[in-house]
This record gives C-alpha cells, structure tokens and sequence, in this order.
C-alpha cells in the first residue's frame, strides 16, 4: 500500500514587506518522512479548502505557532497574551472536527494540542508564568532539539503504552500558554511538575492525541521515543486509510 499523505497546518508570517507566506518549520517535515509518511504543507484558510483536505488526506499534524484567540473560549485577552491568527484558529477548529467526523487521525503538537482543547470547549491558562502558583520554566533557553524538563505520564494511556510503560520522561518546551480545564472527551496523559497539562487523549477514540512539548525537534535530534511517537501516528494513519479503502 502507498504511504499516508499527512497535512501538516502552517502559520502565516511575514518576512519583508516584499516576502509573506505559509511557514512549517522543517523539522515535522523531516519527522513525518523518518516515520514513513509524504508529509505536505497545508495553507490555512477557513471555508471549503478546509473540507477538501479532509476528504483528500489520510491524517493531520496541527503544528506549533501563535496563541489561540481567548475569544473562543469566552475570555478577554490577559495582559500577557500573545499574538493570535483568529483565521488560523477558526480553520484549525474546522480541520479538527471534520476530520474527527470522518475518522481522519489528528496530532496536535505545542499550539495544536491547545486548539484541540478549545475546539471541544476547554480553556486555557492565557500565560504560564502569571497564571501557575510556582511555574518551571516552559521556555526552555536550550536547543530545541534536546528535552530541559520532566513529564510524569499516566499509566492508563497511549503515550504510556507507546513509550514502553515508561512513567516519566524528559521533553522540551516553547510555550507560554497550556490547557486549563479540558474540552470534552480528553483526558490528561502527561503533566508537568507544576501540574502543567503536557499531553492529552480523546477517551475511547486513539485517533487524537496531542502534546505539548514539540517531538519533531527531538526527533531530528536522534530521540529515539519521540520518532516511535510519529510512527505510531502514521501506523494509525496507515491502517485507517487501509480500513476506508475496504469500505
Ligand atoms: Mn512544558
């Protein structure tokens, strides 16, 4: 059978004046590959295109980037709440739920695990640092390749399974914001020693899963964990895609 074809949601930057576009970083690329996918880059923009991907592809990474528009979980941006795309959001919201319709695998890493989150009703802490009583450090000054602090991983889960019942491990960390209360259906697979969420389920699915640490960089740095992660993304994807095709 040919490889998944994963969609890999991307967010708009500007350069220049003169240069602005649809921006991934290469490591989801390179990751996606190691793990046997074709990965492509998707432009986000709400409405129909968002309906053909879904119809088109046989999973979905929903990447890192900017913050979530607080709007959408019915708050006023805090004082230190970042920049948001509320285009991004609402076509990552449209992305997720279509593709949870039709049983199209999804991986939300850093802002997409949050995007997951908001999309089935959850909240998120708006800034770490002002919002947790004794943060650690969730932006990390090391190389994003290599982990700088602790997970501890729930027994009952996926990730726990996947990771050969281990209960902690080391992740890295570029994020300000996390989940607060969970949207319906998740639950937390990993946290933090602060109590941040770091990963979260979809009870009884397999399909969704995110975390908030950023896997594909540790993967380019030769983690071996974190690539068994991505291969267990793409085998889901793999074997759903097998499946649609009998139907
Ligand atoms: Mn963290």
């Amino acid at each position: 059978m040919s490889k998944p074809i994963i969609g890999i949601t991307s967010g708009f930057v500007k350069l220049t004046a003169f240069s602005k576009g649809d921006y991934c970083h290469r490591d989801y690329i390179t990751s996606l590959m190691k793990a046997g996918a074709v990965p492509v880059i998707l432009p986000i923009v709400p409405g129909p295109c968002v309906d053909q991907y879904i119809e088109s592809f046989d999973g979905f990474v929903l990447s890192g980037g900017c913050d979530v528009n607080p709007k959408f979980f019915d708050q006023d941006p805090a004082l230190n709440c970042g920049e948001f795309d509320t285009d991004r959001d609402e076509a990552e919201f449209q992305l997720l739920r279509g593709s949870m319709k039709a049983g199209k695998p999804v991986f939300g890493i850093c802002r997409g695990l949050q995007v997951i989150n908001v999309a089935l009703g959850g909240t998120l802490i708006q800034d770490i640092p002002s919002e947790v009583d004794h943060p650690i450090q969730h932006d990390q000054k090391v190389s994003r390749k290599q982990g700088s602090h602790r997970i501890s991983i729930h027994s009952d889960t996926e990730l726990y399974k996947l990771l050969s019942s281990q209960d902690s491990m080391m992740v890295n960390s570029l994020h300000h914001q996390s989940i607060d209360r969970l949207g319906d259906g998740l639950h937390t697979a990993a946290y933090s020693s602060d109590g941040v969420i770091e990963a979260v389920d979809l009870v009884d699915d397999g399909l969704v899963m995110g975390v908030q640490w950023h896997p594909e960089s540790m993967t380019v740095g030769g983690d071996q964990r974190m690539l068994d992660l991505f291969k267990f993304f793409v085998n889901t994807c793999s074997r759903k895609k097998q499946a649609n095709l009998e139907v």
